[in-house]
């Protein structure tokens, strides 16, 4: 399979305000686990070793019958010093919670989020009806300001992550959580769904795509914009489009209206296919179309029964999707 088309996750360093927050305690519970183990395993290894010289300093190799006192203590002082952690630990989960809570300024952009099996609707929201638009699985951002954002599924429960921008936002059904997420610097930042949510699970990947606002604002400009109109050959793959993908995708300013599937009105400005299972290329868009359930079995795209001028005409018509 090849290999997507954005870098791995990463979630030990943080690349926005909400997420630096939450990357500190996470590295400081990591030491402390590190240390937990460490000085457990010491004091087990010592314990071991100081019996064994008693042993051979006896040279009586039976089971002493006597036990030496002062152990009791250090159970006190183990006691003592895990009740610290662990209240220091919960004192500092509280702050995070606490500090996290809600943006620093007044969001820039309100982004809808709606879970699918095994993929991202994004809907950019806005006061004007006809600023509003939907794409999928690639989400871009202006860098710089906090985003708001809206959760919900169309069907089970999965789970919003961009560990480099921020916290675990599940998608409950029949309800809306909010809340926001904010990216520094400029980059593509990979996302996973975090909550099992059935077969294709592991192929339920999203990237967020943060850029500076003027460069954000010439994308968005160019996302709510519908597609051009179809000439000459263009217009039977279009047609062959309209067919038989239309009752699940939409192209915005065409007859196709789905809404089962990604919204394709600009699906070339997208760097990978099927929630980040496939580049999008050429060759790997062909093969989705073909047989989605090779790559994905079991996704809510069936394989049609496509015959190859057909499939060339609908492959040609979305590579002018722009
Ligand atoms: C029964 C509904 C259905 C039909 C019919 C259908 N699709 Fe899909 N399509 C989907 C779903 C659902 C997905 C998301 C799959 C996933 O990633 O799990 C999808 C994904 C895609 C994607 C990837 C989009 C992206 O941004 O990741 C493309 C491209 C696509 N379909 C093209 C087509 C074409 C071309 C046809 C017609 C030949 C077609 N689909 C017919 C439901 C459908
Ligand atoms: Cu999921």
């Amino acid at each position: 399979m090849p290999t997507p088309a954005y870098p791995p996750m990463n979630y030990l360093q943080a690349f926005g305000g909400k997420a630096e927050t939450i990357a500190l305690l996470t590295w400081a519970l990591l030491a402390l686990s590190i240390a937990v183990v460490a000085i457990i395993a010491l004091l087990t290894a010592a314990g071991v070793a100081m019996r064994r010289a008693a042993f051979s300093a006896e040279e009586t190799g039976r089971e002493p019958v006597v036990r030496r006192s002062g152990g009791l203590s250090w159970i006190t002082v183990g006691v003592a010093l895990s009740t610290l952690a662990l209240f220091g630990s919960m004192a500092w989960n509280a702050y995070t919670m606490a500090a996290i809570n809600k943006p620093p300024r007044e969001p820039a952009l309100t982004l809808e989020v709606i879970g699918h099996q095994w993929w991202w609707q994004f809907r950019y929201k806005s006061d004007e009806p006809a600023q509003v638009f939907d794409t999928a699985n690639e989400a871009h951002i202006p860098t710089g300001v906090p985003v708001r954002l809206e959760v919900h599924t169309e069907d089970v429960i999965h789970s919003f992550w961009i560990p480099a921008l921020g916290d675990k936002l599940d998608l409950i059904p029949g309800q809306t959580n909010v809340s926001w997420f904010e990216a520094d610097r400029p980059g593509a930042y990979r996302g996973q769904c975090a909550e099992y949510c059935g077969r294709q699970h592991a192929h339920m990947a999203v990237t967020v795509i943060a850029e500076p606002p003027e460069a954000f604002e010439a994308w968005r400009k160019a996302q709510v914009q519908p597609a051009q109109k179809a000439q000459g050959e263009l217009a039977t793959g279009e047609a062959s489009f309209l067919a038989r993908c239309g009752v699940c995708h939409s192209v915005r300013g065409t007859l196709a209206g789905g809404k089962l599937g990604p919204d394709l009105t600009h699906l070339m400005s997208r760097g990978a296919l099927a929630a980040n299972t496939l580049q999008n290329t050429t060759a790997t868009l062909t093969g989705w179309i073909a047989d989605p359930q090779r790559v994905k079995p079991g996704a809510r795209m069936p394989t049609l029964d496509l015959q190859a001028p057909e499939l060339t005409n609908i492959r040609r018509y979305l590579q002018t999707l722009k």
